[in-house]
């Protein structure tokens, strides 16, 4: 597999955000760099957007409630292989699997269940290039405002 230069979208979920400082120095201590953040009250019919895949599992009610009961930090993050790289550091989806299997990722520090999982990230490079103008629309083309400051510069 190539290593390239991609980007990925991170969610620190409402559970997460207790933790997001760290859970950025987690990022960027793995040398993924955050090149567009913000935080935001999904609505319900936002959060049934963005999970439409899994409209049918018996789940969705459960994981809508979820991702709507308080703020998510939405965050771009760029760098070699970062797709996989994120969904490496997150662990398993099961945060309680993740204790017992990936005991240093973000889903076992931070996470509850399989519900309650403090984090989410694209599966591939296709789910980023549709997640990341889902939070960030206008950035999409745009040049970047004169003298913005990223996080964690390089
Ligand atoms: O990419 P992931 O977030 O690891 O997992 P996914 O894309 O398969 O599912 C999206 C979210 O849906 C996941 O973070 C939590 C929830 N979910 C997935 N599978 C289950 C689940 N929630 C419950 N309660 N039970 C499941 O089996």
């Amino acid at each position: 597999l190539s290593q390239r230069t991609q980007r990925t979208l991170a969610i620190v979920k409402p559970d997460g955000v207790a933790n997001l400082g760290h859970i950025l120095n987690a990022i960027t201590l793995h040398g993924l760099k955050v090149t567009q953040a913000r935080m935001v009250r999904l609505t319900r019919a936002e959060a049934e957007t963005f999970y439409a895949e899994h409209a049918a599992r018996t789940f969705f009610p459960k994981l809508v409630e979820y991702m709507t009961s308080g703020p998510v930090v939405a965050l771009e993050l760029l760098g070699r292989d970062a797709v996989a790289r994120w969904r490496q550091m997150m662990g398993p989806t099961d945060s309680e699997a993740a204790r017992r299997d990936v005991p240093d990722s973000i889903r076992a520090q931070y996470g509850t269940d399989k519900t309650l999982n403090a984090v989410h990230g694209s599966d591939g490079a296709e789910a980023a290039a549709r997640e990341i103008p889902f939070f960030f629309p206008a950035e999409r083309d745009a040049p970047r405002p004169r003298g913005s400051v990223e996080l964690c510069g390089s």
